[in-house]
């Protein structure tokens, strides 16, 4: 207001003031738009109170009334973490810090894994925010503390209506000392499909510029060419490259002979060769028992005595702490875990077994268990909140016949919540049989996000079809497969080891074109400058560098995330019942926008439904009555 009373003033505009300053300093101009951000929430709280979450709710379960109580921490900076060794003596000085440490080192899950695999990616930044001075405080010597990439950065603006980057930024700023580390997916970033190389690049950049320190890149067919452009990108946008070896099979089986103590070690040989600073074991369904971690991750140690090697498993079967266990006496320096609360089942083996376990031993984690109580206190309550998304909901155990289906631990729990929600409960065991045959058909693959939803997309096109593998050989060429099933096979993922299974591939695609090597090498760069002007036109100026990456990545989900946001404001401010659920009648509660800009709101009343199918929702705002009509959709 005062720059527009400035703007029409007449001695102003007829310039008899001297305006030198402001021409020489155009970015005065960029001026947030008028924003009425309480207004959009109340109308989002409103509908919320109408017609419930805007988010799709999986499971008929209200979140928990119960708040968390948040563990007290104490004043001034926290400890000196990881994290400082890595500003101070660059990627290659923290991976030889690592490699020179005693004792087992840990990297903390919770943040991004465990609820990717327990609560359907669906924790809010609200909920991270308030216990991250806690683990900055009480965790500083984990290894690092994934909290970002895979499905979050999707879900974040699909489902949770909240930029994944400002979730990155806030974590960092109230986490200083310990290492943030993210899952890549390789050429497909923290998506589904390759992007253009230029795409992967800036991703890295920008993330690394927002606080990222560790990328974990993997691909979902260990195709090499698409590993090694992750590391690229990941390493110059000067991040600590972590390739990660995605392992299925059992190297402890002498029947099974596809996936070989020999073929990992010759993958880790390509990786070790192309410069990582680490080396990952990614065992992303929990395969690895305990004398197979004995084998490859003691050959790995012989073979590379200076490479920290990090090992990440899921605890499907509930072997994952014995896994882990031995792969530290194997030789590992980090392994993944999450708090105990958030541990077991489809997510990463428990943090406070690991710590008891280790505790007078030389795998010493160093980590005080009576913390980890406190912490898992937390999401204990906390996790109540999500109980619309809990996988809890009906998978009552974890399952050892992971060993045979070989479903990742995330893919585990949407399967299960697929078939539950289909009303095919009972028939969850066929899902997973069909699985296993799909895999065969397709040749035995590596099964990761993408290639994990290729072999689900398969499975259930055999199970809606009521086909088994021998029908689906016999008449590969005249059925009409899911897209994602072609396109694997004309080469849109990679190529798989051993080649494409045959005459299956022939059969199905006959003359249809196939791609030959690195799937991204032939797409065209993304024009930045193009999509800048692009959303700027549809958004308004205040797109920053960030949203462009965004948009790069999904741009229909961006676009939708930016068309929410305009309409019900930072919903992202909210407690998570609040969001989920909505105020109760008479309910007081404060919504922080911004530090020190707080809300209090008070629900008062719901109104009838009028003639145009609207109900006026009445609340008091800062002492003062509002309303908001709100269209009546259920
Ligand atoms: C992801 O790609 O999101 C995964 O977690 C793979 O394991
Ligand atoms: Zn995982």
């Amino acid at each position: 207001p005062f720059l527009q009373n400035v703007l029409s003033n007449n001695q102003f505009l007829h310039s008899t003031v001297d305006t030198q300053f402001i021409d020489e300093n155009p970015e005065l101009f960029n001026l947030k738009p008028t924003q009425n951000r309480a207004q959009k929430l109340l109308h989002y709280l409103g509908h919320v109170m109408v017609n419930g979450p805007t988010t799709p709710i999986p499971v008929k379960a209200k979140p928990s009334s119960i708040d968390p109580a948040v563990p007290s921490v104490t004043m001034g900076d926290p400890p000196v973490g990881f994290r400082d060794v890595l500003l101070r003596r660059g990627p290659e000085g923290f991976a030889k810090a690592v490699r020179a440490h005693q004792g087992l080192l840990l990297m903390d899950t919770t943040f991004r894994d465990a609820h990717q695999s327990l609560l359907a990616t669906r924790v809010r930044t609200h909920d991270l925010k308030i216990i991250s001075p806690f683990v900055s405080h009480n965790f500083s010597n984990l290894f690092s503390l994934e909290n970002w990439g895979g499905a979050t950065f999707d879900v974040a603006m699909r489902f949770l209506s909240e930029c994944p980057w400002k979730r990155l930024q806030e974590l960092r700023a109230l986490i200083p000392n310990v290492p943030f580390q993210m899952l890549l997916r390789g050429a497909n970033a923290v998506g589904y499909t390759n992007y253009p190389d230029n795409a992967v690049f800036k991703f890295c950049e920008v993330a690394k510029e927002n606080g990222m320190d560790i990328f974990r890149v993997f691909d979902s067919l260990n195709y090499l060419p698409n590993m090694l452009l992750g590391m690229e990108a990941a390493g110059a946008a000067g991040g600590v490259v972590e390739a990660a070896i995605s392992y299925t099979g059992d190297v402890s089986d002498p029947m099974r002979q596809k996936y070989s103590l020999d073929y990992y070690v010759k993958l880790a040989d390509e990786l070790v060769k192309a410069g990582t600073h680490i080396l990952s074991v990614k065992d992303m369904a929990g395969l690895l028992k305990p004398e197979a971690s004995k084998l490859l991750i003691g050959a790995l140690r012989d073979r590379f005595p200076d490479v920290p090697i990090h090992v990440h498993t899921h605890d499907t079967a509930g072997a994952g702490v014995a896994a882990m266990l031995a792969c530290a006496e194997a030789g590992a320096d980090v392994v993944d875990v999450a708090v105990d609360s958030m541990a077991g089942m489809t997510s990463q083996p428990s943090m406070g077994a690991m710590v008891a376990c280790t505790k007078g031993t030389k795998y010493d984690t160093g980590i005080a268990l009576e913390k980890v109580f406190d912490y898992s206190e937390y999401w204990e309550v906390t996790r109540g909140l999500y109980a619309p998304f809990d996988c809890t909901a009906t998978m009552k155990s974890g399952n050892a016949d992971v060993y045979e289906n070989e479903i990742p631990g995330g893919q585990y729990t949407n399967l299960h919540f697929q078939a539950h929600s289909m009303g095919l409960g009972n028939k969850f065991k066929e899902v997973k049989k069909a699985y296993t045959e799909a895999n065969k058909l397709l040749g035995d693959l590596i099964k990761v996000t993408p290639s994990s939803k290729i072999v689900g997309d398969l499975a259930q096109f055999m199970v809606q079809n009521n086909l088994t593998r021998a029908e689906v050989e016999e008449r590969a060429d005249e059925l009409s497969f899911p897209l994602s099933v072609v396109e694997f096979l004309q080469g849109y993922v990679g190529i798989p080891h051993g080649g494409f299974p045959e005459p299956f591939r022939s059969k199905v695609l006959k003359s249809l074109p196939r791609i030959e090597g690195r799937p991204g090498a032939s797409l065209p760069p993304m024009d930045f400058k193009a999509l800048e002007e692009g959303l700027r036109a549809a958004h308004g100026d205040d797109i920053t560098p960030e949203d462009v990456m965004s948009a790069a990545m999904y741009p229909k989900v961006f676009q939708e995330f930016k068309e929410f946001t305009a309409n019900f404001g930072p919903v992202d401010c909210l407690s998570t019942r609040l969001f989920l659920d909505g105020p109760k009648i008479a309910e007081e509660f404060e919504v922080e926008l911004e530090r020190g800009k707080i809300l209090h709101i008070k629900a008062l009343a719901l109104g009838d439904l009028n003639k145009a199918g609207q109900r006026e929702v009445f609340f008091e705002l800062n002492g003062q009555l509002r309303s908001v009509l709100v269209k009546d959709t259920v």
